[in-house]
């Protein structure tokens, strides 16, 4: 049994959260999901605000752990409506939807549901050695975890369906170039430029910052008038905020902002 599943350690208002299973390269079981929801639920009861997500080991995530869906002759299929449903789902819309930038350093191999999970983040950094692997179709599966939604709308249709039916993976280095991440940076480099950037974003103007992460999704379904009106509805509310008051004098006066993510 797996003591500690998920690490969790909060410093700087970075909530950073480990996924730690690295003999199975993090690969997820019932219990896993489950810690990781009490992290996150706990990231949150900190007033964390940001939050870092990693992989222990040489791997970041292999997706579901696979020994859990060994079927014994006789027994009926395993239900993956099930565990999509009441697992993976809900941390693809939790990491969506948290009111604090989501940073994931993929450390190594993001397979299968990993690494949907980790382009689930909103901003994604990877080892130079790491790579993205949709393992689904070797296993006779479809991409989950949103990614038959982030293939095409990050990468295209053509991309989409090459990397999905023909399950290779991608190098980090494509994977920026092709979009599908943010940055790939040196293996020695990652930590700490995943961390100094949770911890930028953890001093900024969070409202904003969560703001801008919903006005970007909700950019991939609205038309361009619908996103004007967005944004002019959203930039009245902040316009009321603090930080924003903050940023304007600190501009003025020739000074860092000192934002108080209100
Ligand atoms: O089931 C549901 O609830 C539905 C939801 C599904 C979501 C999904 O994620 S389905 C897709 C599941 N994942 C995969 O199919 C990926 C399986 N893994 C791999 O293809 C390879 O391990 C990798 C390409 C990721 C890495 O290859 P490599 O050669 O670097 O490492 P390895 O030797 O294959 O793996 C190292 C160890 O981790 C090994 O254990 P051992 O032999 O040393 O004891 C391997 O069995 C284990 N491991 C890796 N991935 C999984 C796993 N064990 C269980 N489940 C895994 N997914």
């Amino acid at each position: 049994m797996d003591e500690t599943p998920i690490l969790y350690e909060l410093a700087d208002g970075v909530a950073t959260v480990t996924l730690n299973r690295p003999d199975k390269l993090n690969s997820f079981t019932e219990a896993m999901h489950a810690a990781l929801r009490a992290a996150i639920d706990r990231a949150e009861a900190d007033k964390a605000r940001a939050l870092l997500l990693t992989g222990a080991g040489r791997g970041f995530c292999a997706g579901q752990d696979l020994s859990d869906r060994v079927t014994s002759p006789g027994a009926g299929p395993p239900d993956l409506g099930r565990t999509i449903g009441e697992h993976y789902n809900p941390l693809v819309r939790r990491l969506r939807g948290l009111a604090m930038p989501v940073v994931c350093a993929v450390n190594g191999v993001a397979a299968g549901a990993g690494a949907n999970i980790a382009l689930a983040c909103d901003i994604v950094l990877a080892a130079r050695s790491a790579s993205f692997l949709q393992a689904f179709a070797k296993i006779g599966l479809v991409p989950d975890s949103g990614g038959t939604y982030w293939l095409p709308h990050l990468v295209g249709t053509a991309r989409a369906m090459g990397l999905a039916m023909l399950a290779g993976r991608l190098s980090a280095e494509e994977a920026e170039r092709w979009g599908l991440i943010w940055k790939a940076v040196d293996d020695d480099k990652l930590m700490a430029e995943a961390r100094a950037i949770a911890r930028e974003l953890a001093a900024g103007p969070t409202m904003a910052l969560v703001a801008i992460k919903r006005a970007i999704h909700a950019a991939e379904s609205n038309t361009l008038d619908e996103q004007l009106d967005h944004e002019r509805d959203v930039q009245r509310a902040l316009g009321a905020s603090h930080d924003y008051a903050e940023g304007v004098r600190a501009f003025m006066e020739k000074r860092a902002a000192k934002f108080a993510g209100c």
